[in-house]
């Protein structure tokens, strides 16, 4: 909702029901939790991480330079 709200774009990867991409989650972040977000290579955490970067001001930065990036 935060990212919505923001007016991201954003693709939601379940991994519920798919071992392969909840290993490729674990070996990326080095959590089990979900959710995992990434910002382009990214990994910003859980949505705690997010909203705190959201409140310390650092996400709309990370976010403005992932779409420079393409
Ligand atoms: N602090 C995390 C909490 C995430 C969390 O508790 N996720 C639960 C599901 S809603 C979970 O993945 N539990 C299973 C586990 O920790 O492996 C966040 O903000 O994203």
């Amino acid at each position: 909702m935060l990212l919505k709200k923001k007016g991201v774009d954003y693709t939601d990867i379940s991994i519920t029901a798919d071992n392969v991409r909840r290993q490729e989650m674990i070996e990326r972040s080095g959590r089990t939790s979900v959710p995992q977000i990434f910002i382009g290579e990214t990994h910003v955490g859980g949505f705690d991480d997010l909203y705190a970067l959201d409140k310390s001001g650092e996400l709309d930065a990370l976010l403005a330079g992932d779409q420079q990036q393409g």
